[in-house]
């Protein structure tokens, strides 16, 4: 994405260069193809070279996986997927040396079986772990082969379970504890600090000017969407909506105890200190999972028309819990979904709109039961709530979010995660000035949408009770 601020202080973004994502299973298990992913970056550079004149560059990507490199920087195999199956049960196993309610008081984060901490635990006594010098997340693996700079961006490494979130440090008890050699980690950079230069070979590669600056964004990419939230005043909520739901509030300071561990709420660390009170909700995985299955399986699988079919479906015929962890791996949606349904003595959906219907029903009421919680751990009034990235552009999942948060949802932008990226380089160039400014930016530039909930909330309560939502 290039992303052009015009003298007059509108913000435009281009598409130049769009590719797919695709994790590949091998005998050892799930990984991610990251060099492909390094190759598309270079080409996508290589097209905005093209088409602008390029004064900085930034990286984000999803979040808690990592590669390993040797003590002379090179790649010890590809990353694993965080639905690699290898970290079932390591939780368990850790308990004893580091109990979770100890760990959730450092970090603040979210218990999922694949966080950062518990891959590593899986690694046990791999040759990679034992050759392993540097832990780089994805992005910041992506910045050292352009620019041959080391180190760990602040919102990313909030991920992993071995930061310390409310000193903004890496917690040296989680590794002490867990064996992990403490310069495995490198230092932290924040949002607008240079990470470095692009090395000479890759000015080459792309066209780009020699010493291109490459600069620290909010490089986990729900940090970046959280950045360019369109909100104009107080008390709203965001959902992230892609892959993942992320569904919370953005607060000045952690809430780590009790209540927020046993609800699993995360405290991720967003720009300038802020924190992103936010719990992950398995999202629209459930919906591109079955469609691919289906696509596998020969049936329609175009989203439009089953969109429309899901419309017309009877309402709350079948409801799913999304962060059933059944969900998380990859495989057969549509039969697990109608497993769930068998577990729970629900007439499994027939019909293919009926899938799609259960699915977003399903997913609106996580996001309502979510966004309740985090109201009242923080303490906080949410007003609005502002769907941001693909999800928004689904306009029966913001309707049905609407009425089972009984608030108005604010749709788009859907390039959310770009917007944020780019307007933190931005403001390191002195062309943007704070977040406020940064979202008015957003919200004056942006196709927003808004629905109103239509107050069916006597229904939308029985449905959530249904599946021991709130
Ligand atoms: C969203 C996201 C989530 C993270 C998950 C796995 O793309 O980054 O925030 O929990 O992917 O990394």
């Amino acid at each position: 994405m290039v992303g052009r601020l015009s003298a007059a202080g509108g913000l435009r973004l281009t598409e130049v260069h769009r590719f797919a994502n695709r994790p590949v299973r091998l005998p050892d298990g799930l990984r991610w193809d990251v060099l492909g992913l390094y190759g598309d970056v270079l080409e996508g550079l290589a097209q905005a070279a093209r088409s602008a004149r390029v004064v900085s560059v930034g990286i984000d990507s999803w979040a808690v996986d990592y590669g390993l490199l040797d003590a002379s920087g090179r790649l010890l195999g590809n990353p694993y997927h965080y639905r690699d199956t290898r970290t079932e049960g390591v939780a368990d196993r850790l308990e004893r040396v580091l109990p979770a309610k100890e760990l959730y008081g450092i970090t603040g984060l979210q218990h999922l079986p694949f966080n950062t901490v518990f891959q590593l635990a899986a690694e046990g006594s791999s040759p990679q772990w034992s050759l392993a010098r540097t832990l780089l997340m994805i992005p910041d693996l992506l910045t050292y082969w352009l620019t041959g700079s080391v180190g760990a961006e602040a919102t990313n490494a909030s991920t992993t379970g071995l930061f310390d979130a409310r000193e903004a440090a890496w917690s040296n008890t989680v590794l002490d504890r867990l064996g992990i050699p403490r310069g495995l980690l490198p230092p932290l950079r924040f949002p607008g600090d240079r990470a470095g230069t692009l090395r000479p070979e890759v000015a080459e590669a792309t066209g780009l000017p020699g010493g291109t600056p490459v600069t620290a964004v909010a490089s986990h990419d729900t940090a970046s969407a959280v950045v360019a939230v369109p909100a104009t005043q107080d008390g709203f909520a965001y959902v992230s909506c892609g892959t993942w739901s992320l569904a919370g509030l953005e607060l000045g300071a952690p809430v780590i105890d009790e209540r927020a561990r046993a609800a699993n709420f995360t405290n991720e660390r967003g720009i300038d200190g802020s924190i992103r009170f936010l719990r992950n909700i398995m999202g629209l995985w459930l919906l591109t999972e079955t469609l691919r299955t289906w696509r596998s399986q020969g049936l329609p699988s175009e989203l439009g028309p089953l969109l429309d079919e899901a419309a017309a479906a009877e309402p709350f015929a079948a409801l799913v819990d999304p962060d059933d962890p059944s969900f998380l791996p990859p495989g057969d949606m549509p039969a697990r979904i109608a497993a769930y349904c068998a577990r729970t003595g629900q007439r499994a959906p027939r019909e293919q709109g009926a899938v799609v219907r259960c699915i977003l029903e399903s997913l609106a009421l996580a996001h309502r039961a979510t966004l309740r919680t985090a109201a009242e751990l923080a303490g906080r009034d949410v007003r609005v709530v502002h769907l941001v990235g693909g999800g928004s552009r689904n306009e029966l999942l913001c309707r049905l979010t609407a009425d089972a948060t009984g608030l108005p949802v604010v749709a788009g932008p859907t390039e959310a995660t770009a917007l944020g990226n780019v307007l933190v380089q931005a403001r390191a160039y002195g062309l943007v000035g704070d977040v406020h400014e940064m979202r008015a930016l957003v919200a004056a530039g942006e196709p927003l949408r808004r629905y109103e909930p239509s107050g069916k909330e006597s229904a939308w309560a029985a449905a959530a009770a249904r599946v021991g939502l709130r």
